[in-house]
């Protein structure tokens, strides 16, 4: 072994012991690259799928049924592109600029979550996104506010206090409609038919597919696997919406006894695939509307330059 190669070792294990020991690593800290190039893969998708997250509810904005849910729907939205800052600026913390961040977006190499290439239908998809889909974002994220890089970790804890507003105003609608008129339940039922399979595709690949699981295991970033978090979620929804007369669109999805759990029917792994390589139902759309976003926002990162520029020079 080299003096360099040494020398790595010996740093790689302090680095594991510190994680071990539960302290967190912070951005001047010494830290493997494979770590760090982790971190701003994962930090940077998780920041687009908030920013990308914003369209499908925020179409509906301007057709809520009342002033209540147009507030509510406005501050959810609101609170997703916060989500996107302090996430775009945790991934700063490792040397990821925020150019090559959005360009990685807009040119179509950077992923986002899949869930997001769906159309929003009718109102009552709305609430389906909330109790679903921040449901299990909510239960993704509760894991990362434990993880082992300081400033994921406490953009996380500030995140989930918001997505649990999020996920309870979704869970309010869910229960108002299912308990509505037969057309409103009708709608709240489809709305469940169609979000139902994309959130479960949310928590990413079977374990024995996923490549990055084990690495980020090893280095205290994930501390549960897709299929474990997943499969929290389906327990934990399968009786609230069962509770409700709601049904859910799986055949196969049945309990069991002996390991306490409900067991899901297989996930259509050709669709997830599709979609997280842009040929879902609106991957084309999302980025068109990103794209234009981008352009209209240009005089601003303009004028905060140019104001930014003459502050330094006077
Ligand atoms: N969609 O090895 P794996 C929100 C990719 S938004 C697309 O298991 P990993 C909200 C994966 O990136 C919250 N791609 O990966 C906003 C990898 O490809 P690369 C979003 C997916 O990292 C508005 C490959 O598949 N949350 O709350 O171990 C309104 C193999 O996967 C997906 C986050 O982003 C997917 N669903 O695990 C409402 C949380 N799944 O990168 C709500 C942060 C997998 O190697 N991210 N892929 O080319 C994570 O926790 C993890 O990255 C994942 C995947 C669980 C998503």
């Amino acid at each position: 072994m080299t003096h360099s190669e040494e020398n790595f070792q010996e740093k790689l294990i302090e680095f594991e012991a510190r994680i071990a020991r539960g302290e967190k690593i912070e951005p001047g800290d010494w830290m493997p690259e494979r770590y760090r190039k982790q971190l701003i893969r994962m930090i940077s998708q998780h920041a687009h799928s908030e920013i990308v997250g914003m369209l499908p509810e925020g179409a509906w904005i301007p057709h809520a049924p009342n002033l209540r849910r147009k507030m509510v729907l406005l501050a959810k939205v609101q609170d997703e592109g916060g989500h996107g800052q302090y996430l775009y600026h945790a991934a700063e913390t490792l040397g990821a600029t925020r150019e090559e961040m959005t360009e990685a977006l807009l040119d179509g190499r950077a992923k986002y979550a899949s869930v997001f290439n769906y159309p929003t239908l009718t109102w009552a998809d709305n609430a389906a996104i909330g109790w679903l889909v921040d449901g299990a974002a909510i239960m993704n994220q509760t894991m990362l506010a434990q993880c082992s890089y300081g400033p994921y970790s406490r953009a996380m804890v500030r995140i989930c206090a918001e997505e649990g507003f999020h996920k309870k105003q979704g869970q309010e609608m869910v229960i108002q409609y299912a308990q509505g008129t037969l057309k409103q339940q009708a709608m709240m039922q489809d709305a469940i038919n169609r979000w139902w399979w994309p959130t479960l595709m949310m928590f990413g690949p079977h374990d024995s597919e996923s490549k990055n699981t084990p690495e980020l295991q090893r280095w205290g970033i994930k501390t549960k696997t897709n299929d474990e978090l997943r499969q929290e979620f389906i327990d934990e929804m399968v009786p609230a919406l069962h509770a409700l007369n709601l049904t859910i669109p799986d055949p196969e999805l049945h309990y069991d006894e002996a390991s306490g759990h409900w067991i899901s029917g297989e996930i259509d792994w050709d669709e997830f695939w599709r979609v997280v390589k842009g040929a879902g139902p609106l991957n084309k759309e999302r980025l068109a509307a990103r794209r234009k976003a981008h352009e209209d926002g240009r005089w601003v990162r303009e004028a905060a330059a140019a104001y930014a520029a003459n502050m330094t020079n006077s």
